[in-house]
């Protein structure tokens, strides 16, 4: 029991979940991302150290090599922003996502708490889930063999990832390329992110949009979604919407 007011999912409405992964299936950007790209910084020799306020703001972009062009351009790094000021940037995220990945086989970055039995519940109703996420491909798939693999769900009937698409959150390809492979409409889909981006690009394609807010996003405005819970141990599969 967690005092929390309950959601119900009514499966006769949707075909399919797509997860978010970033922020949504654990607290990846404030216990993964964030300290990776500090300690990658401080390895390339990169003089920039990140606060969670700064983090904060960065996350109004998405793209781990985007987010420190932005960077670069906010604190007025010219140099960072020549060829081979942009080469360091591409090793220096490389890297961070080596770091992230070290991170998550530690164990640091936990699934959040509820997560798995509701798409337990999924499997269980034979309704399947995805994951539609703009983070790397690498970074996905140290999640799933660290945490959500060892779960013994089904595997995703979709996964979406940053390289997969030409224009990432809060554009709405991503979302519409899981639907594509999956052969249904967005419409018949249900998006569940954490972020105004995710949100955003999720409705642009036509998909109704569950948000659980994260660390970061506690205090965003979700206006559009089609409810806005504070954890995954709110979501009750089954009953009518
Ligand atoms: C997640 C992101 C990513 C990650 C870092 O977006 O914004 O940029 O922070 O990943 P989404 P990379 O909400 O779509 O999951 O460094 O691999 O880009
Ligand atoms: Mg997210």
């Amino acid at each position: 029991m967690t005092g929390l007011q309950e959601w119900s999912l009514n499966l006769d409405r949707y075909k399919a979940v797509l997860f978010d992964v970033d922020g949504t299936l654990a607290e990846t950007e404030r216990d993964g991302h964030l300290p990776a790209f500090n300690q990658a910084f401080a390895q390339t020799g990169l003089p920039w150290v990140w606060t969670t306020t700064d983090y904060a703001w960065l996350l109004k972009t998405t793209g781990g090599y985007e987010r420190m062009q932005v960077w670069a351009r906010h604190i007025g790094d010219e140099q960072a922003l020549t060829d081979s000021g942009l080469q360091i940037l591409r090793s220096a995220h490389q890297l961070k996502n080596r770091l992230y990945g070290q991170i998550v086989e530690s164990g640091q970055c936990p699934l959040r708490p509820g997560l798995v039995d509701w798409m337990r519940s999924l499997d269980q109703a034979g309704c399947p889930w995805g994951v539609v996420t703009t983070t790397s491909r690498g970074n996905w798939d140290v999640l799933w063999a660290n945490s959500l693999g060892q779960a013994g769900l089904s595997e995703p009937a979709v996964i979406v990832c940053g390289e997969d698409v030409t224009h990432k959150k809060p554009d709405p390809e991503a979302y519409q390329l899981a639907a594509d492979r999956l052969g249904l409409a967005p419409s018949d889909c249900l998006a569940v992110e954490d972020s105004p981006n995710g949100l955003k690009a999720a409705q642009a394609s036509g998909m109704p949009c569950l948000v659980v807010k994260s660390f970061y996003f506690d205090q965003a405005d979700f206006t559009g979604a089609c409810a806005v819970l504070a954890s995954h141990q709110q979501v009750r599969v089954g009953g009518p919407a």
